[in-house]
């Protein structure tokens, strides 16, 4: 049936829109022009946005029930994708024309666009890489669902009161979300806790039945994740936790069912609130009953997906790909087994090659305390006939070890998935990389740090399962949309392939490094942005900054392997310099921090009040006025960092070498023409590599050395001791000169630097101020700091999430990318 689509609804002329957004305002949302406030005009705009998407929408969800192309199903308990609005606006190629619609009614769009609240459905890296991974699928048109939650709190916001990080509720669907349509009717029923019965089925097979003690019931959420300019439309969908209206009273005990009004507080839980805990595994029973709730809906979807294809379950691993965003989602191998073995009655050993070809794993940390593991009576509890699986699982993985390794019970038990040194908890890395195909690092040397260390015993056994893939990001929003006049810059003078070709394009403007004139506009758009930034952090922090600064930025989540505390030692350290030579001469620096802190890691709200409490004292001292400025930018998001990135002269990579698994931020700044001062840890390698050592501040110990040095009895003290300038920090600190003489305060972050220092802060700090000294010399030199910032820029093309994908497409789903190569 051919329908005709009204033109108010997809015409792409300015007057069009303008007439668009004036008839949701009337008879969407039920409001006139006159009463509108800016979130209704933002709300108008947006429908009117997505109504420009519907037809690609509906397009490629026609494509997912087409025969014949593999559709990946990215599963992942986070998505931070950042505001809509815009991007969806540039991915239509619709920007001018709705801004001249916006205008026209009297609207100025940056504050339209501003008004969006952000979905901060994600902690950090890795919900950011998922969302700049949806990004890709699409503009690389492969066909993709994004799998997670619909949390009703996201991320919370962070305001600072006296120095100190307080939390508040993210209540980002408070006005409504304009971006997502809801499906009632895509519902599916997750069952939990209860217990398992064996039976004898028809033909006399051993069968088990799960009789659950409750139910929730997922309802679907769609979000439309539109590629760059090429009319493709992929899907996110989320699930919300409901009570089922009507329980199965057959299913239920009499005793339980007094319980039922509990129950529906639960069901109704289940999706509410993320968890703001990254690198930390609590344990929690919630945190269990989301992962499970949201992977059981997203493979139930799947089959139906498959059979609606025409497909059988056979076809699974030739029809999907299912990805395992870290361990949150691997209790979907358990699942899958559940499903093919106890509900479709396959045999266990069809059913194991059907989920070994679906899953792929991709490890995102090497922390210990941050490897996801359950202990045995929750997980029993809450999921007993996957722990019955699960030990299945073990039992036939173990046997066939032993055929090859017989009395190695050492091998066997760092094998198992079930930890058994004292009290017993299931393993999910071991779980997550037994039931999948493909495991991969996010850096190569975090992929090789997986094989010798955490998985060595499982590299061992099956080494041809071990693949690296580095991390990307977009270029679309982190350089198209989030530093819009270097994009312009850039597209004069190699036109606009590089958007959507970044890893083969951006090398164009290399020879660009050694023109003088474009050397200077680069300088320019720097200068603005910077100007930006310092316009922005006066208004929200009541601080002022000077542009012409060189600003030193560290913005990432607040973490001890991250060393924040590192930085703030090298700006005590120039502060006591000037202090004792006041007519110095120095490299003027604004030191820019960002980030949130777990609401429980204590280190790290810590580390958050001594940046504030040396921002207080050195941003009101006359002496270094002018040449040191401390700022902590509060509630770093996706929205905020708009500001940040393009505004920055250094990026602060610093982790303890062999701790952070990739970074991404280490990418955008870069992408954005910053220079990295960093150690050799996860992606700083290979951005070193691209970009040149030249044109690189490299410090520090690299992963080898600090490997040794933790084994060999290392004493933090000895550095204090021979190092005047850090004795001298850290003694300031600890006599309470940032806490108005308050020597208890920042205690705690003194004894664990001079007694255990695990992240070797005091071992790095002298390799930190002689690299420190290089970045001064050079920013002194404009022509050639530019020289190289343009350079970074032009050799970042492997950085894309574009290439990611790519890689992924080829060394793990078995995909062939049709756009791509050039
Ligand atoms: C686990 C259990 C219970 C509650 C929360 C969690 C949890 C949640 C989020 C554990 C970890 C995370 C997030 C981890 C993360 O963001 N890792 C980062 O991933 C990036 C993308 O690969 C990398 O670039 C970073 O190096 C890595 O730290």
């Amino acid at each position: 049936m051919e329908i005709n689509i009204p033109d108010i609804r997809h015409g792409n002329h300015p007057e069009e829109l303008q007439q668009a957004i004036l008839d949701n305002l009337y008879y969407t949302q039920g409001k006139s022009a006159e009463l509108a406030t800016l979130n209704d005009w933002y709300m108008a705009v947006s429908y009117t946005v997505r109504d420009r998407m519907m037809r690609h929408w509906i397009g490629s969800l026609n494509k997912f029930y087409k025969k014949g192309i593999k559709i990946v199903g990215y599963l992942s308990a986070e998505f931070l994708l950042g505001p809509h609005l815009d991007n969806a606006m540039l991915n239509l190629g619709i920007q001018e024309e709705m801004n001249m619609a916006m205008r026209n009614l009297g609207l100025d769009p940056l504050q339209v666009i501003h008004q969006e609240e952000e979905p901060g459905l994600g902690n950090g890296g890795l919900g950011r890489l998922a969302a700049c991974f949806m990004d890709s699928f699409t503009t690389l048109d492969i066909p993709a669902i994004g799998y997670g939650i619909r949390y009703e709190f996201g991320i919370f916001d962070q305001q600072i009161k006296d120095g100190a990080q307080v939390e508040i509720t993210d209540k980002w669907i408070r006005f409504g979300n304009p971006w997502e349509i809801v499906r009632p009717e895509l519902t599916y029923i997750v069952k939990f806790g209860g217990h398992t019965e064996p039976y004898t089925d028809h033909d006399g097979n051993y069968s088990v039945k799960w009789i659950p003690a409750y139910e929730v019931k997922g309802v679907a959420y769609d979000t439309a994740i539109p590629g760059y300019q090429n009319d493709a439309v992929n899907l996110l969908r989320l699930w919300k936790s409901e009570a089922v209206e009507s329980f199965n009273f057959k299913e239920f005990n009499e005793g339980n069912y007094a319980g039922a009004v509990d129950q529906k507080t639960i069901a109704e839980t289940i999706s509410k609130v993320l968890y703001p805990n990254d690198e930390l595994d609590a344990g929690k029973r919630l945190r269990l009953s989301q992962q499970y709730f949201f992977v059981s809906c997203s493979l139930r979807d799947t089959l139906h997906i498959l059979q609606a294809r025409g497909l059988t379950l056979r076809d699974l691993p030739d029809a999907f790909a299912l990805q395992l965003n870290d361990t949150h989602p691997s209790i979907g191998i358990a699942e899958l087994m559940r499903i093919l073995i106890d509900e479709h009655l396959f045999s266990w050993d069809e059913a194991w090659g059907i989920t070994r070809k679906t899953f792929g794993y991709t490890n995102h940390t090497l922390l210990p305390e941050a490897l996801e593991k359950w202990s045995l009576p929750l997980f029993s509890s809450l999921l007993p006939r996957h722990l019955e699986i699960i030990y299945e699982i073990n039992h036939r993985f173990l046997d066939g070890v032993k055929i090859k390794h017989a009395g190695n019970e050492q091998l066997l038990s760092r094998l198992s998935i079930i930890d058994e040194q004292g009290e017993k908890y299931v393993r999910m890395a071991h779980l997550a990389t037994i039931g999948s195909h493909t495991v991969n690092g996010v850096s190569r040397l975090h992929s090789d740090l997986l094989r010798h260390s955490v998985l060595s015993d499982f590299y061992a056994l099956d080494p041809e399962k071990f693949v690296n893939i580095t991390n990307g990001v977009t270029p679309r929003r982190w350089i198209r949309l989030y530093n819009s006049s270097l994009a312009g810059l850039i597209s004069k003078h190699i036109g606009e392939k590089w958007i959507s070709h970044f890893d083969t394009e951006i090398n164009k403007i290399e020879s660009l490094a050694e023109n003088i004139d474009f050397r200077e506009q680069w300088r320019e758009i720097k200068q603005q942005n910077k100007q930006a930034l310092a316009d922005l952090i006066l208004q929200r922090t009541g601080v002022s900054v000077n542009p012409d600064t060189l600003f030193d930025v560290q913005v990432k989540r607040i973490h001890e392997y991250k060393r924040q505390h590192l930085n703030l030692l090298h700006i005590v350290a120039l502060y006591n310099r000037i202090k004792k030579n006041p007519g110095m001469q120095i490299t003027p620096r604004t030191f820019i921090f960002g980030g949130k802190a777990a609401p429980g890691y204590f280190m790290a709200k810590l580390i958050i009040r001594l940046i504030n409490a040396i921002a207080d004292v050195i941003n009101k001292d006359a002496d270094v006025a002018g040449r040191l400025n401390v700022i902590f930018f509060p509630d770093f998001n996706v929205k905020n960092s708009e500001w940040i990135y393009r505004a920055a002269d250094l990026s602060e990579q610093i982790s303890t070498a062999g701790k952070e698994a990739s970074g991404t931020g280490n990418m955008k700044f870069s992408m954005n023409g910053a220079l990295t001062i960093g150690t050799l840890d996860g992606a700083n390698v290979e951005i070193m590599q691209e970009v040149g050592a030249e044109n690189f501040f490299l410090f520090g110990l690299d992963a080898i050395q600090v490997a040794a040095i933790q084994s060999g009895g290392y004493q933090p003290a000895h550095y204090y001791q021979n190092n005047h300038e850090l004795k001298e920090a850290i003694d300031m600190i600890d006599a309470g000169y940032f806490s108005d003489g308050d020597k208890h305060l920042f205690r705690p972050i003194i004894d664990s630097l001079m007694n255990h220092d695990p992240y070797l802060v005091m071992a790095d700090f002298s390799s930190y101020m002689d690299c420190q000294e290089k970045v001064s010399a050079l920013f002194a030199d404009k022509e050639e700091w530019t020289r190289k910032a343009i350079l970074n820029v032009a050799r970042m093309g492997r950085f894309s999430s574009d290439r990611s994908i790519r890689d992924y497409c080829s060394r793990v789903w078995g995909i062939n990318v049709v756009n791509g190569v050039g």
